[in-house]
């Protein structure tokens, strides 16, 4: 959308997919033919559809200087996903990062920016459109460090808050209570859960499938804390625990100091 300096109307424009835009204001009710200074979008009524603010200088309609909100009443039963990507310890808004969404060979990119129209801020909270699509199969979080977080199937039509600061890099497949520290490291991680799940086969893996750690060796009755030397460069690494009953799985992200 792009609210006008000039007394024009605002327009707005559909993506329609194929590398090209259709201006479709009045369809949509972007009625406004004053001055307009900044717009932001938000879910402002938290329903699941995008709404937009514009700032207005003047207005056709013998007012001055207030804000027009245009709430998005869509109807339809598109899908859609909301990350709300926030840190406890880095910056709060997660301003720099880029989520990737995929489904099937589909994929969906989402840059958290700190601004998009004159002296506006925009949510930092990511909308997803996913259409007819009811999961996410992964979401993908692509930190400024370099740094990746996946998430897996994940149901549409939800807000869902991702810490990106803690447990950095774990994905729980199915693995409970695990810690790692530290990492990043220099060299020794250690593994932190429960003396069950320790004491079973433990197998690391990079995403190319090549066994990077293996052991089967038991630690002592009780400890819940293994410790390894893995002299592997930084990335995504998939774990293995397998017990006499169950197979545990997850990602790690290990980062190097
Ligand atoms: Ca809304």
């Amino acid at each position: 959308m792009i609210p006008n300096a000039l007394l024009n109307p605002d327009r707005f424009y559909k993506n329609n997919g194929d590398g090209t835009f259709a201006e479709i204001a009045n369809q949509v009710g972007i009625n406004n033919t004053g001055i307009s200074r900044g717009m932001a979008t938000a879910d402002f009524d938290n329903d699941g559809d995008i709404d937009v603010i514009a700032a207005a200088a003047d207005t056709s309609m013998g007012s001055s200087q207030h804000a027009i909100l245009y709430r998005n009443d869509y109807s339809g039963n598109n899908n859609w996903l909301d990350i709300n990507l926030v840190g406890e310890i880095s910056i709060k808004d997660a301003i720099g990062h880029q989520l990737e969404i995929k489904v099937g060979d589909q994929c969906w990119i989402h840059e958290v920016v700190g601004g998009r129209s004159y002296s506006s801020q925009s949510s930092s909270i990511a909308h997803f459109g996913l259409g007819s699509k009811t999961k996410a199969d992964s979401l993908i979080i692509n930190f400024p460090s370099g740094i990746q977080k996946i998430l897996t199937n994940i149901s549409a039509n939800q807000k869902i808050t991702v810490h990106k600061d803690f447990n950095q890099g774990i994905q729980h497949v199915n693995l409970p209570q695990i810690n790692i520290f530290q990492n990043p490291s220099r060299g020794n991680l250690n593994f932190q859960m429960s003396a069950e799940i320790l004491s079973g086969k433990i197998e690391i893996t990079n995403l190319e499938g090549q066994i990077v750690y293996s052991s089967s060796a038991k630690i002592g009755s009780g400890e819940n804390i293994l410790t390894i030397d893995l002299s592997v460069s930084q990335g995504l690494y998939h774990v293995k625990f397998l017990t006499n009953n169950n197979l545990y799985r997850g990602i790690i992200n290990i980062v190097k100091l």
